[in-house]
């Protein structure tokens, strides 16, 4: 491992001396992003006790990790935007005034790396050719955020290279927090304990991310929400194109035509699943091209370019089985770092609802010795794989076209047990922009908080939009000025978590949801039959092809029914979460509102 400096970029040499001066490190170690270095790390961590090395038989170059029991999630409550006035950062998001902010980060960085290494991570967001590209360098004193970051992002010199001698780039801070005294042993997983010390800090006028005391997920892998979100959602509204929360994917019908569709749901609703969909329709394909973030421009034809800055998949280990997920186990079926799942007696790993027996004894996610029957979750609901997404049997040959791909469709969703249908169509760009801004689900296990309660998260960007999301909204109303209105793709919101009065889900879900891609590819044509309701177009009763579905046709009815009472509740709680924008809420969303509860009588 060389570790030397290879850049010619003066201002970031002299960035990173300033960093130095300030976090103190033991060891200064910059990323060339090879396989050699790679590997050095790995075994830097087994020896350390961070990773275990994982049977080379059963699942070749890949490594568990445990994480600290405190630090398992994103951390809502301590993520920071510091734009100049609070106003810009809007209601749903923590403002901080950005110099009392640097002031705190200053003195939380002062010496926080002591007896550890610094390691200077170059990366990418989206391909190097990519017009709109991003080249970020995060400084970090863990080596699984390097050895994660490599996965999950464009990493090391070939970043350098193109940055050249004065080339752009977004700093990005991190430490776990964790100093070492000389002689002090290490932990396995480092960090700072008290979630009322860690944050999350965004300076988008800089741009500039300072995270410090955790090491998990989004709130370290600094590429992801912290810069291909927070950060890209404020250079996008500039730049005039958007940064979002959605999966990628690629259809293709039996006549062999193609269609890309691009979703939004909030964190861990399903959307690696459906990125990965394996269809249970006869003749059709779904190829994937990006689980999580999507960034979004007009093209020069005037549709709407979709390109996943990202090179890995942060998926979520419980759930994924033969059944829900098949192309995600083999995707992660070696050179996958796995954290918070079960260790099995043979080397390999186990997750809940993972669709294979339980081991009979296994050590959990947190270190404990663990057997099924103990009371006790093995893996955390949280935990997740990193997985490479060239990995995925059915990525899609144009993922990696810096150009994108051009949009079809456009679906947001969420968990929603009652009143959201199925499938619903909007009926034009704007009233699709008010489906996106009411999307709302029960939380879930990605966030530090109770789950399962239903929170409004319009567009499924409410811990991600970096600046005031009423602005966001007119940012997306913006794009009709932005293209040829018949350009734009349609917009519909599914919700495939609708239950019964008893409780039990009313649709199959995964491989089945291709019956709603198929439906939506009709209307794209012009040939899907819909009828149109107060709430949106929804299909016919025989639109929705079922073929060989064992399900009730009043089941399917209910699946497709307008609940009147249930959209007026609706209705009001959407007018309750607006209310938070007060006048910065675009008069073309309270017009689509009230237009909704005119229809509704
Ligand atoms: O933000 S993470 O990358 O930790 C996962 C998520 O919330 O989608
Ligand atoms: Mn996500």
């Amino acid at each position: 491992m060389t570790g030397t400096c290879n850049t010619k970029h003066q201002k970031l040499i002299a960035w990173v001396e300033e960093m130095v001066k300030l976090c103190q490190p033991a060891r200064i170690h910059w990323c060339d992003g090879s396989a050699a270095e790679n590997q050095s790390l790995c075994d830097l961590m087994v020896k350390s006790g961070t990773f275990v090395k994982l049977n080379e038989k059963l699942r070749p170059g890949s490594y568990l990790a445990r994480s600290h029991p405190s630090d398992v999630a994103r951390v809502e409550d301590r993520t920071f935007i510091c734009s100049k006035t609070k106003d810009e950062a809007g209601p749903a998001n923590n403002w901080a005034d950005a110099a009392e902010m640097k002031k705190i980060m200053l003195e939380r960085f002062a010496g926080c790396m002591a007896g550890r290494t610094m390691y200077v991570i170059p990366f990418a967001m989206g391909p190097l050719d990519s017009p709109i590209c991003k080249i970020g360098i995060e400084i970090s004193d863990s080596p699984y955020v390097v050895v994660n970051m490599r996965i999950m992002t464009r990493m090391g010199q070939t970043v350098l290279d193109k940055l050249g001698a004065d080339g752009k780039y977004i700093p990005c801070m991190h430490s776990v927090g964790a100093p070492l005294k000389p002689g002090q042993v290490d932990v396995a997983w480092p960090c700072e304990p008290d979630p009322q010390k860690k944050y999350i800090v965004h300076f988008p006028d800089e741009p500039a991310i300072w995270s410090y005391g955790s090491g998990y997920g989004g709130n370290a892998l600094l590429g992801k929400k912290c810069l291909a979100l927070r950060i890209a959602s404020t250079v996008a509204k500039k730049e005039g194109w958007m940064a979002e929360h959605m999966l990628i994917l690629g259809l293709t019908s039996p006549a062999n035509k193609k269609y890309y569709v691009a979703a939004a749901f909030p964190s861990a609703c399903g959307k690696t699943n459906l990125a990965m969909m394996k269809p249970t329709l006869p003749g059709w394909k779904v190829t994937t091209l990006g689980d999580d973030i999507a960034w979004i421009r007009v093209g020069k034809d005037g549709h709407l370019y979709a390109m996943n800055p990202e090179t890995g998949f942060f998926g979520v280990a419980p759930g994924t089985s033969a059944k829900s997920n098949p192309h995600a186990l083999t995707a992660c079926a070696k050179n996958t770092i796995f954290t918070n799942v079960v260790l099995t007696p043979d080397g390999d790993v186990w997750w809940e609802d993972m669709g294979v027996p339980a081991p009979a004894k296994g050590i959990d996610w947190e270190g404990k010795d663990w057997t099924p029957d103990c009371g006790r979750k093995g893996a955390h609901a949280n935990s997740r794989f990193t997985a490479p997404a060239a990995q995925c049997p059915v990525i899609d040959p144009d993922w990696q076209n810096p150009e994108g791909v051009p949009l079809s469709a456009i679906m947001f969703g969420g968990r929603r047990p009652s009143t959201i249908p199925l499938v619903n169509e909007a009926f034009d760009w704007e009233h699709g922009v008010f489906m996106g801004s009411a999307c709302g689900s029960e939380t879930t296990a990605a966030a530090l908080g109770a789950a399962g309660v239903l929170r409004r998260d319009p567009f499924a960007m409410l811990p991600f939009c970096g600046y005031n999301m009423a602005d966001y909204f007119g940012h997306w109303l913006s794009f009709v000025n932005k293209t040829d209105r018949s350009k734009l793709p349609k917009v519909y919101f599914v919700n495939w978590f609708r239950k019964s009065a008893d409780g039990k889900f009313l649709w199959p879900g995964y491989g089945d949801n291709s019956r709603v891609l198929k439906w939506i590819c009709e209307r794209v044509e012009g040939t899907g039959k819909a009828q149109k309701t107060a709430i949106g177009n929804i299909p016919t009763p025989d639109a929705l092809d079922v073929s060989g579905l064992n399900i009730a046709p009043a089941d399917l009815a209910q699946l497709l029914a307008v609940d009147i009472a249930g959209w007026k509740n609706e209705a009001a709680d959407v007018e309750t979460n607006y209310a938070k924008f007060g006048k910065a809420l675009p008069k073309a969303l309270s017009e689509q509102l009230a237009g909704l509860r005119k229809r509704l009588g």
